[in-house]
């Protein structure tokens, strides 16, 4: 594809754009990153996405050897190199090389790269229909053994989840704790509404704090819905009115079946494409711009 890519300070070719075999990234799972969208000239909630990165990196006690402004201005010129207005930016940041061994002091320099690239988008088709759901049985990491609020490039146990739903024929996992709260899915959150309020699991459950997550609860408190974030199971997924999902990918998918019961009238709910019609227009006026005109 020709890609330039962002590496520890260089733009280099996508075939020059390589990391060496000892980064913990690699050997250990050791590391970051962020998904990030631009649309329209512009990088959407770049701000958020750097805070969300350096809140992580301070979690693993991982050092960045750039200012978040820098960081920022990376993802910005990465766009500009690649000649991107709209697309799909991956910004990693590892424990870089060390040895063969897990302790990170013998990491002496993280490794740094962003990649912007076009976006395979989800048929059209299922953001008019709903997708379908299935809980599996892997549980989320638990906050205190490996925190979900931590973006990390330790995504096995989402991986595991995704395994079930393929295997299951559906295209998004839910993923419960033991006590069997629902989480999230394995790559975007959950919200149901019920009675007209918004409803979406608390952070301290253990699940990534999405940014698409927080904006969609932003215009819903701007439309004068009420929102919560209370914990809930799959008997309040299978009797809620609507469902949807959030993602930087995936924007707000709405979620019409789980388990095989039908959620509300089994289409797209009223509340849940008004989001979906604010969060289109939002993204064409936020974020710092990538080509000044
Ligand atoms: N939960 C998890 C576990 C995620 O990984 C989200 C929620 C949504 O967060 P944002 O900030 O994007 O609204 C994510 C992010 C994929 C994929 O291929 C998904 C993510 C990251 C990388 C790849 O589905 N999701």
């Amino acid at each position: 594809m020709g890609l330039i890519i962002y590496l520890n300070g260089e733009f280099v070719p996508e075939e020059r754009a390589v990391v060496s075999v000892f980064d913990h990234g690699l050997l250990y799972g050791d590391g970051l990153f962020e998904g990030i969208r631009a649309y329209n000239n512009r990088v959407f909630k770049l701000k958020e996405h750097i805070v969300r990165l350096y809140e992580s990196a301070r979690a693993i006690d991982l050092k960045i050897p750039l200012s978040p402004e820098e960081m920022m201005e990376v993802v910005l010129e990465t766009c500009r190199r690649n000649n991107l207005r709209d697309g799909y930016i991956r910004l990693v940041v590892t424990r870089g090389p060390g040895d063969l061994g897990l302790d990170p002091r013998k990491c002496l320099r993280p490794t740094i790269f962003c990649i912007a690239a076009s976006i395979q988008l989800y048929p059209a088709e299922l953001y008019e229909k709903g997708l379908e759901l299935a809980t599996v049985a892997t549980r989320r990491n638990l906050p205190e053994a490996c925190n979900p609020r931590v973006k990390s490039l330790n995504y096995l146990n989402n991986i595991y989840a995704k395994i079930e739903a393929n295997l299951m024929g559906v295209p998004e996992a839910i993923m419960l704790i033991q006590e069997g709260y629902v989480t999230e899915a394995t790559g975007d959150n959950i919200f149901i509404v019920k009675n007209g309020v918004l409803i979406t699991p608390p952070p301290y459950l253990g699940i990534l704090e999405g940014i698409t997550r927080n904006t969609v609860m932003e215009l819903a408190r701007e439309k004068g819905i009420p929102v919560e974030e209370k914990v809930f199971t799959r008997f309040d997924i299978y009797n809620a009115d609507e469902c949807f999902l959030t993602g930087t990918a995936a924007e707000i998918i709405p979620a019409v079946k789980l388990d095989g019961r039908v959620i509300g009238s089994g289409r797209p709910g009223e509340i849940t494409r008004e989001l979906m019609r604010a969060f289109r227009e939002l993204t064409k006026t936020d974020g710092p711009v990538i080509f000044p005109e």
